[in-house]
């Protein structure tokens, strides 16, 4: 590209043009390493990429998965966007200079490599993984779905037709695991871990499998606020905040609640990306840059303020 970048972050890209950049990436900046956490159902691998200035530090850790629903392109773009942004902003951005001498930052920017590949040759709308259900003709189970905290229970289906089919047992699937893996390894550093999804823009804390809400809410809600205030701040797109199971729905086994309650992570959250249903998760290319930015906005203050 003209601009010397193995990537232009202002287009959508298949999981392979991803993989290639973070390569490429990991093998020319001194900040940004690459270690494969596990492989699909398929057998693509799924990376994550850490960016440090100081790898035996062991600084607290800003953690994000990315894409675990194949059809939300907007996340894997917005991660993509903000590792273009805080490695190119490094030493010359003073808040972001602060803000990776203070944290390693960590990302898995396509979580469910089997089902964005199936987004961008099949199905376009499709949410879950690549695995063949024993005994059903459906595929796929909702990797947002397979997490052990209230795993089976209300907002999750034991049908594997179902969009939002939980599995056969929780952690099942090599994707989960994956990610299970990730932040379980990481999890006594892991300052903030979140999850993003599009759409509905929205910044969601636990619980979602109940309506009940965490001891540390108050906390949670101030961090959360921090976070919304700079993302309306930066072109007023609206944004809500408040725990998944109060603001949203019900959902059972997700990554924010395992994050939560099996990791002791507090600061553990979903966002919802762009935007409420215009384009839905077909979000034209032409607002990847607006997203990220204000979402980037909205990470950066809830970081310095946590
Ligand atoms: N929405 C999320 C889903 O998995 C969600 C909503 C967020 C549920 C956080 C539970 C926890 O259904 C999308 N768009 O995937
Ligand atoms: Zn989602």
């Amino acid at each position: 590209f003209s601009n010397n970048k193995a990537i232009d972050v202002e287009n959508y890209h298949t999981y392979e043009e991803i993989m290639a950049y973070l390569a490429d990436l990991a093998s020319t900046n001194p900040l940004v390493s690459t270690l494969v956490a596990g492989t699909s159902v398929e057998g693509r691998e799924i990376v994550q990429a850490t960016i440090s200035s100081d790898r035996s530090a062991n600084k607290p850790i800003a953690w994000f998965d990315c894409n675990i629903h194949a059809r939300e392109w907007i996340t894997a773009a917005t991660c993509v966007w903000i590792i273009d942004t805080i490695t190119t902003g490094y030493g010359t951005d003073a808040e972001i200079t602060a803000l990776v001498d203070q944290y390693d930052w960590k990302f898995v920017p396509v979580a469910n490599p089997d089902g964005y590949v199936y987004s961008w040759t099949n199905d376009r709308m499709w949410r879950k993984n690549r695995a063949i259900n024993i005994g059903a003709s459906c595929v796929g189970v909702d990797l947002n779905r397979n997490f052990p905290s209230g795993f089976g229970g209300e907002g999750s289906s034991n049908l594997a037709c179902s969009e939002t089919h939980h599995g056969v047992s929780a952690l099942s699937e090599p994707e989960s695991q994956a990610l299970q893996a990730l932040i379980a390894a990481d999890s006594a550093r892991v300052k903030s871990a979140i999850s993003m999804h599009s759409y509905s823009q929205l910044w969601l804390s636990s619980y979602s499998y109940k309506t009940a809400l965490p001891v540390e809410y108050p906390e949670m809600l101030n961090a959360m606020k921090a976070g919304v205030d700079a993302i309306v701040a930066t072109y007023g797109t609206p944004y809500e905040y408040g725990s998944t199971g109060t603001v949203l729905y019900i959902a059972s086994g997700t990554t924010t609640d395992h994050y939560y309650e099996n990791e002791g992570i507090v600061h553990s959250y979903t966002i919802e990306l762009r935007d409420q249903g215009r384009y839905g998760f077909q979000l034209p290319a032409s607002l990847i840059v607006p997203t990220a930015t204000e979402t980037w906005n909205g990470i950066k203050a809830y970081m310095n303020a946590i």
